[in-house]
């Protein structure tokens, strides 16, 4: 297993769960202090940030690429794979297709989480969820012939009223012909929504692709009640040897919050 840590380059943004902020160089030489093996970007397109300065960071810093979220095509553009709007959904795919691009030139997956979008009120939930698997399916196939995974992440019901757990997004994906897409385990949505942490890891082991790293109040690991020390055992028992990456607040600061989430990922999740 590789830990990371998410860094959020959106300028108009200043609060939310990613542990590094604004300053991609000041990002890549922390982590890299630290220990950590890579990092999570989010940013606003595709081509915020050119490929050539995000190799030379990496490589500077000894940092892989972990992943990309997508998320600010909802933020910012409003779009989701489950839009009612044909030409709204079409527009969502390419511009995850962008981000899924972006990331396959650095071996990284995207993550869609809320660009998923979810039901409206009155709306027609089969349908809503058959634009969904369309739209994976689309940007899966996207995925596959660059050679990457794609990540789609159950979220908690607070953000959506899709898919909330490991078991309905693993058995909604069983039904699409996208054998390239994964699910994410975001252990701060999983405290929400699962029976048990360490249970869903192994029960839905084969198809985890990525484990977002938060404690149960979405401060970095360590700072709430979850047991990583079960979570730990299961991702080891189960064989996981993807990225455990760090989406958690910056608290008490980014630096000090890298340093714990690191900590954390040393004490009981790495294998020993
Ligand atoms: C994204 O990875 C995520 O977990 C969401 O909660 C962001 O809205
Ligand atoms: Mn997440």
């Amino acid at each position: 297993m590789r830990c990371s840590a998410t860094v959020c380059l959106v300028g108009s943004l200043s609060s939310g769960p990613w542990i590094y902020w604004h300053d991609l160089e000041a990002a890549c030489a922390d982590a890299s202090s630290i220990g950590l093996d890579g990092i999570e970007l989010f940013t606003e397109s595709a081509d915020q940030v050119p490929a050539d300065e995000l190799r030379t960071l990496l490589d500077r810093h000894q940092l892989e690429l972990a992943a990309v979220g997508t998320g600010a095509g909802k933020v910012f553009h409003g779009l989701s794979l489950t839009d009612p709007d044909a030409d709204r959904r079409a527009q969502a795919v390419e511009f995850i297709r962008g981000m899924i691009s972006f990331g396959a030139s650095f071996g990284a997956p995207a993550i869609i989480g809320s660009m998923q979008g979810g039901v409206p009120r009155g709306g027609d939930r089969e349908e809503v969820l058959a634009w969904l698997g369309e739209g994976l399916e689309a940007c899966g196939r996207t995925a596959a012939d660059l050679g990457v995974t794609l990540i789609y992440e159950p979220l908690n019901r607070y953000e959506s009223n899709l898919l909330n757990t490991q078991a309905d997004a693993c058995a909604f994906l069983e039904t699409c012909a996208a054998p390239a897409v994964r699910t994410l385990a975001d252990l701060f949505h999983m405290n929400i929504e699962e029976v048990s942490l360490p249970d869903a890891l192994r029960d839905h082991a084969s198809h985890i692709g990525h484990v977002h790293f938060a404690d149960s109040n979405r401060r970095p690991p360590g700072d709430g009640h979850t047991n990583f020390g079960a979570i730990g055992e299961a991702l080891r028992e189960v064989g996981y040897d993807g990225w455990v990456s760090a989406e958690a607040f910056p608290w008490p600061d980014p630096a000090a919050a890298a340093r714990r989430t690191y900590e954390t990922f040393r004490e009981w999740i790495a294998e020993r």
